[in-house]
């Protein structure tokens, strides 16, 4: 599927009033971070990754290791806008019996690769995927989103370096960087900066764009997918909160979900209309 930048963002659009309609209806769940990914994800299932929605384990499609799990409504609202599985379905998110719950589970619902949530995980899982795809001479590309709180964890770094020593030019990362995680600031708790100087030295390439802008998105995916060796990381500087005024740059919002009247003002919002 091959969308334009201004269709990708009303994919966008959409995922976010279903991350909000969805942990709503839970009362629980984590949508700050889910929107701050909202734009890369519409952008990742809608044109740059190579999916099967029929087939969803189809060999040839490209993975995605969604390593900050808390931010399963925005993948679970990606997989079902784009086919995986009934939109419907979004509301029994967290609800005991669903198969959404509140962190992504292996192979369910159908999309989903890896199971995760315990934060520090992925970048290896990933690194895993992609080395095998190495090994058994598949084009397939590996992509992983990390949280920026979450890079505090040191597996994530035993990862960067495996991933420079095997040479792991079909790995893509991303780092969602809202500055902020559970509490509060991440310079605060544990200063990541200076970042990209860091992933330098680990031998990967950087590019750094503004996480909300579908073009740079773009651009970045193609480029990385370019790249002839060593890992690729895409630092997207986002808002936590993105597109609902009263979540953005809160760090309240992490894990809270909206009562009745938020939830209307928050799609409102979303929708364009006025209050
Ligand atoms: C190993 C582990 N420790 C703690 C947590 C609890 N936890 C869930 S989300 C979160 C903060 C994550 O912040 P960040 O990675 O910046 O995520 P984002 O801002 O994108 O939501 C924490 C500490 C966890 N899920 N896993
Ligand atoms: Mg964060």
């Amino acid at each position: 599927m091959t969308l334009g930048a201004e269709e990708l963002q009303e994919v966008a659009r959409r995922i976010r009033i279903d991350i909000i309609d969805m942990t709503t209806a839970a009362g629980s769940g984590h949508p700050g971070g889910s929107l701050s990914s909202a734009d890369l994800l519409a952008a990742l299932y809608f044109r740059v990754m190579n999916v099967f929605p029929d087939d969803p384990y189809n060999d040839a499609r490209d993975r995605f290791v969604l390593s900050k799990g808390h931010a399963a409504p925005v993948l679970y609202a990606a997989l079902a806008e784009r086919g995986f599985f009934p939109v419907r379905e979004l509301l029994t998110l967290r609800k005991i019996g669903s198969r959404l719950q509140g962190h992504p589970a292996y192979r369910e619902p159908p999309g989903v690769e890896v199971t995760t949530g315990s934060l520090g995980q992925g970048l290896s899982m990933a690194c895993g995927i992609a080395l095998a795809a190495r090994m058994d001479g598949k084009p397939y590309r590996t992509y992983c989103l990390l949280g920026d709180g979450e890079l505090q964890e040191g597996q994530n770094w035993e990862a960067a370096m495996f991933a420079r020593k095997y040479g792991l030019s079909n790995l893509t990362a991303f780092v969602d960087r809202n500055r902020l995680q559970i509490t509060g600031g991440t310079e605060e708790a544990m200063p990541l900066e200076p970042l990209p100087e860091k992933f330098r030295a680990f031998g990967w390439n950087v590019i750094i764009i503004d996480g909300h802008n579908m073009r740079q998105i773009i651009e970045a995916c193609g480029k990385a997918s370019r790249a002839e060796k060593n890992p690729t990381v895409i630092i997207m500087n986002t808002v936590k909160g993105k597109g609902v005024s009263f979540m953005e740059n809160q760090a309240e919002w992490h894990g809270k979900a909206c009562s009745q009247e938020e939830h209307d003002k928050a799609v409102a919002e979303l929708r364009g209309e006025a209050q």
